[in-house]
């Protein structure tokens, strides 16, 4: 049975979509990245990058949260847009956007603006800008779609999903109203019933919430103090 690494946070969100989505059997393996449970050797040797999430599938492992959707959607070819050139190239295109600008963009502007210490205006300038320009360009990509490739529900369509959960953090509560399509695809895709038993992954286990100095030392750990 595949083995699925999970946090409740936005990049395996994506795969959870997918899994809930297909049917496939899995076992939910949590990691506490809270606890930093990412950094251990054993975890280390499944995602040698050290964060969520991440997928074993017999002799298989996978890690980095495209990757993942891509290996699962090859694999059982589901979730694929139709295999013409001009099709396949806007998936690749989207999901790359995805995983290179809208999470690691999206990622920085939340750090900046909820958890880094002053001063910080520079950066949190700069990575609020460039989230707002890209999920400006997704919205403008939704205006005129259902979905983002092709008017078919594909693994870029979770990819986004995992992000767009993210939105309330990284622009606060009234972010949305400037994005009214990303809002809707959002809505959309929350109403799926796999997006629902996804979303429901978290309560299977008692993450940490509490935001301690075990916490920050595990998810920043260029602040810890070398002696
Ligand atoms: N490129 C990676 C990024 C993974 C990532 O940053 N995961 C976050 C959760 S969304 C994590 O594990 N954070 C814990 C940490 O940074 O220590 C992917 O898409 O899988």
């Amino acid at each position: 049975m595949l083995k699925f690494y999970y946090h409740p946070s936005p990049n395996p969100a994506k795969v959870a979509l997918f899994l809930e989505e297909s049917g496939l059997p899995y076992e939910m393996v949590p990691v506490d990245t809270a606890r930093g449970e990412q950094h251990s050797a054993a975890y280390r040797a499944i995602n040698p990058n050290g964060k969520t999430p991440a997928l074993v599938d017999g002799d298989a492992t996978v890690f980095d949260s495209n990757a993942i959707l891509l290996y699962l959607a090859v694999r059982h070819g589901k979730f694929l847009p139709e295999n013409r050139p001009e099709v396949r190239s806007q998936m690749y295109s989207w999901l790359m956007f995805i995983a290179t600008g809208i999470g690691p963009f999206s990622g920085q502007a939340v750090h900046f603006r909820h958890f880094a210490p002053e001063p910080k205006d520079y950066a949190l300038n700069r990575y609020a800008f460039e989230a707002r320009r890209h999920w400006k360009i997704i919205d403008e990509h939704l205006a005129t779609r259902t979905f983002m490739v092709n008017e078919e529900y594909t693994i870029v369509d979770m990819a986004l999903w995992g992000w767009v959960r993210a939105f309330p953090y990284v622009f606060g509560d009234a972010g949305w109203a400037d994005y009214p399509h990303v809002k809707s695809f959002f809505d959309r895709i929350n109403a799926r019933p796999a997006a629902q038993r996804a979303e429901a992954l978290k309560d299977l286990h008692a993450f940490k919430t509490a935001y301690d100095q075990e916490t920050l030392d595990a998810l920043y750990p260029q602040n810890v103090a070398v002696e």
